[in-house]
């Protein structure tokens, strides 16, 4: 029987794509490994423990916390943290981001930035949900505490990215600029094994997902391109099939494995779209790209950016490359 590798055999194989860290970012990903374990653990039993449902508070989007955001929030900081191996991180739960500033954390060389779980207005109704992180090298002086800079890097600039998505089965998915790999999570074992290797996003699809709800306030291109997608074409195999689910990763990691486009365009109700260009935009652009998709926010490749504050919002279409450069042709 094949015996798959686990996460952190791979993570310690691939070390050597490191000459420059000396396994500070594979401690890195290490920690983010722990903490999608504990977050997995504790959505599983969400039901039992009365744990869904709002925590009465609300997040920097003015958005109703559910209970289980707070608490991904809350284990990956913690986690992190601990392991030492970030001067500080920023996420869609806090308004601004955390410096970690005692004398182990200032030498520290990354700053992470996370969705801790998105989709969660989803929560309640059981239907999958992820975490979003994006890991880069400071850019201020080490032995100081991180600063906004640090956080306001292109997505070019990344030095990993990836995603925990808890859905059927639970599957941590990333790049550090080698391609994309997933692996998924044994519970019996309490280990991830490489179940997705080398993952390539197919040219292209049949699959869009979009909130046609917002039809009315999209641009014209947008809708030009809808209508498109929805004419019959035999050879084209149009009509597309629409998939949406509410949950950027479920829809993502749906597109890359068997092809397909997302979009979240600008619309009246929305002037720079809805997702977060820093934790949700660069890390999946950085994946898509790296699996051979594409990723821009209509004009622009997402990744070339340059960020002005943390929680901006970007207009985003991502997925397969020929999908996406078809979808660019209406706007
Ligand atoms: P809408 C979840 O809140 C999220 O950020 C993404 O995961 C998802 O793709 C999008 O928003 C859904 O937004 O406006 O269609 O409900």
């Amino acid at each position: 029987m094949e015996r798959h590798i686990t996460l952190g055999e791979f993570i310690i194989e691939n070390q050597k794509d490191f000459p420059y860290a000396k396994g500070e970012l594979s401690a890195l990903l290490s920690s983010i490994r722990l903490a999608g374990k504990v977050v997995n653990q504790q959505i599983n039993k969400a039901g039992l423990a009365e744990i869904l449902g709002k925590a009465g508070k609300e997040n920097v989007q003015g958005e109703s916390q559910a209970k289980l955001d707070v608490m991904a929030n809350d284990v990956f900081v913690d986690t992190l943290r601990n392991r030492g191996e970030i001067c500080g991180l920023a996420s869609e739960e806090l308004e601004d981001f955390l410096v970690f500033d005692d004398e182990i954390h200032k030498k520290a060389k990354y700053v992470v930035l996370i969705d801790p779980l998105d989709g969660s207005s989803n929560i309640d109704a059981n239907i999958t949900v992820g975490t979003i992180f994006s890991i880069y090298r400071r850019v201020s002086k080490e032995g100081s505490p991180a600063t906004l800079e640090d956080f306001l890097q292109p997505g070019t600039k990344q030095v990993a990215a990836g995603y925990l998505i808890y859905g059927t089965s639970t599957i941590l998915v990333y790049t550090t600029g080698k391609g994309v790999n997933g692996f998924t999570f044994d519970p019996g074992i309490g280990s991830f094994f490489l179940s997705h290797p080398a993952i390539i996003f197919p040219p292209k699809g049949i699959t869009y997902s979009i909130n046609e709800g917002n039809y009315v306030h999209f641009p014209d291109g947008i809708k030009k391109y809808i209508k498109w997608v929805q004419q019959f074409d035999e050879k084209e195999n149009r009509p597309f099939t629409s998939r949406y689910t509410g949950s950027l990763v479920a829809d993502f990691h749906r597109n890359m494995l068997f092809g397909g486009i997302f979009l979240y365009p600008e619309g009246t109700t929305a002037p720079k779209g809805k997702l977060r260009l820093l934790y949700e935009g660069n890390p999946m652009a950085f994946l898509a790209e790296q699996a051979g998709g594409k990723a821009t926010d209509g004009f622009n490749r997402i990744m070339e950016i340059e960020p002005e504050e943390l929680h901006q919002r970007v207009p985003f279409i991502c997925g397969s490359k020929e999908m996406v450069e078809k979808a660019e042709e209406f706007l």
